[in-house]
């Protein structure tokens, strides 16, 4: 499944992925076996790979001709393209989009080579052994479509709400993929509107972005009860032919910090979330739809009104879905845990910021995400570290002016970038990595933050709290890692975090029970990190019932 909802009635297109490809391990000792593999999915999940670090090639074939353009939702971690025996792309990071066009294609069956490899190395900034695991795969869908001489490349909708009537800004991007001059009429049809843009001439290779604001005066605004979406239809015409179109989504609904609160669309948000990996024993990282809406079953049914994508850009399915459920997301780029001397890593920069680009880009319109996150707990104590931060922060205002940011810090009374981002946030484990109670540890780090650094008088929020728990370990000794001890922490920090009163909301660490990559040492019990509400089988712990009890009875 690619989206959702149709994305193109014009343009033509079709999943390569969906079906069983060819798949051959480069390295080790099965190195050049074909195996029919079902795709999307991650090598780990098959018997003879569940431990495999290295490169593995996938192949498909498909008929097209003239000018196509494959579309790659996500390969783990980095990816070589080779289109009939030829190099055509590349891309790093496992988590955001990437595409490339290949010309004037003959008529007939055609090879498609998906080269990934998930080995850590001194290129790979972002990936790297950490307590969470970095797959090798085709781990989301390939789409294949035909192409005209030019383009829609996207459309970013913002909506603003002006004296009580929803507004728009609309901008547009065309892209000519040819080596000629092309003149082209566009249209685009949303919620009950048609905007006829002025025509377009694009030299050879060049590309445009539009822009006009229209107002909506009989839409419905997209809120967490009643998330209503409307659809951006875009038509592109070359000599009176439609040649082109996009199908986008978007809901009307506006994000505002006042003071020490963030609001939607003028309603104050109390956060009740939980952090999620994409994870799952049986597929990896490459969740199929039912198994990710599943996931957002469970968390609708312990009362939880948002998620954390963390520590990366999700599939874009999850938003699609989040955006229909009215589930508020934080989505964060990819970083966890990094020092200064990782973030010194000569790529990590250009990696991180290309994280980010892709990341806003593809899923701008999604009104379900109401922050971007950056660099969870990374070396905001450093100046160096400081200096990224504020590079990155910057970069994330400069493609968004919409939506707050905010970075997740474990840099207890040490972090000195607060003054940076429009949200403090904090993970804060107490009960599990030490012994102050909740309540004495949240009020001493909320008094610090205001008297002693710049991100006083800013909404301050918890983006992680949670103990450990081993699915079916219980006793009466209540011991760490029992199923007892974990629910009756996460009491313990739930109370005192929903009730101070000057904190936004909690997210929960974490969801569900998750691999972490062998590499790296974290004192993990099964090699896993065993703090989700629910194992690795979505089988509910203890504390399932005491987080539903919680969030259900608590204001949203
Ligand atoms: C951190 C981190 C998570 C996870 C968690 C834990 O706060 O952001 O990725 O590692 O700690 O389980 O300790």
């Amino acid at each position: 499944m690619i989206r959702g909802f149709q994305t193109h009635k014009i343009r033509k297109q079709q999943e390569l992925t969906g079906c069983l490809w060819d798949f051959s391990p480069c390295q080790g000792e099965n190195a050049g076996n074909i195996y029919k593999v079902a795709t999307p999915c991650c090598w780990e999940n098959h018997p003879d790979f569940s431990n495999y670090r290295g490169e593995g090639e996938y192949k498909t074939t498909f008929e097209a001709a003239g000018n196509i353009r494959l579309e790659f939702k996500g390969v783990s971690h980095t990816a070589t393209i080779y289109l009939d025996g030829k190099e055509i792309a590349s891309h790093y990071n496992a988590y955001t989009i990437f595409d490339t066009i290949a010309m004037g294609l003959q008529s007939g069956e055609h090879t498609l080579t998906v080269k990934a490899d998930n080995r850590f190395s001194p290129k790979s900034a972002l990936h790297i052994p950490n307590d969470y695991m970095s797959y090798g795969g085709v781990s989301r869908p390939v789409i294949l479509q035909e192409l005209p001489c030019a383009y829609i490349r996207w459309i970013h909708i913002t909506p603003v709400l002006c004296n009580k009537i929803w507004q728009a800004k609309v901008q547009l991007n065309i892209k000519n993929i040819e080596n000629t001059e092309t003149e082209l009429t566009v249209q685009t049809q949303l919620a009950g509107k048609t905007i006829t843009w002025n025509a377009v001439r694009l030299s050879a290779f060049s590309e445009i972005t539009l822009e006009s604001t229209q107002e909506f005066d009989k839409v419905q605004s997209w809120t967490t009860d009643n998330p209503k979406l409307y659809y951006a239809e875009t038509t592109l015409f070359q000599n009176g032919t439609a040649v082109d179109d996009l199908i986008d989504r978007f809901g009307f609904r506006e994000i505002k910090i006042e003071g020490k609160q963030i609001f939607l669309n003028g309603k104050k948000l109390k956060i009740k979330g939980l952090c999620r990996h994409e994870d799952h024993p049986q597929f990896g990282c490459a969740l199929p739809y039912a198994a990710i809406a599943a996931d957002l079953d469970i968390l609708q049914h312990l009362g939880a009104n948002s998620v954390r994508t963390a520590h990366y850009p999700n599939d874009e399915i999850f938003l699609d879905l989040c955006d229909e459920r009215g589930i508020l997301v934080w989505e964060e780029n990819h970083a966890r845990g990094l020092s200064e001397e990782d973030m010194k890593n000569p790529y990590f920069e250009q990696q991180a910021e290309q994280v980010i680009q892709e990341m806003i880009t593809a899923h701008y319109n999604h009104p379900s995400i109401y922050i971007w996150g950056i660099l969870n707990e990374c070396a905001s104590e450093t100046e160096y570290g400081k200096e990224c931060y504020e590079k990155q922060l910057n970069l994330v205002k400069q493609l968004d002016q919409s939506r707050p940011h905010s970075f997740a810090s474990c840099k207890f009374k040490t972090d000195i970038c607060f003054g940076l981002p429009d949200i403090v946030s904090y993970n804060i484990y107490p009960l599990w990595y030490h012994d102050t109670p909740p309540e004495e540890y949240l009020d001493d780090l909320y008094q610090w933050v205001q008297n002693e650094t710049d991100g006083a008088g800013k909404p301050f929020m918890i983006t992680e709290i949670g103990a450990g728990g081993l699915y079916g370990y219980r006793n009466n000794r209540h011991a760490k890692w029992t199923e007892e001890y974990q629910a009756e922490a996460l009491e313990k920090q739930l109370q005192a975090v929903l009730n101070y009163k000057d904190c936004i909301g909690v997210y929960i660490w974490q969801f569900c029970d998750i691999r972490i990559s062998e590499e790296w040492f974290g004192g993990r019990p099964r090699t896993m990190n065993n703090k989700g509400i629910v194992d690795e089988y979505r089988r509910p712990k203890l504390a399932y019932d005491i987080v539903k009890n919680i969030y259900s009875n608590s204001p949203s």
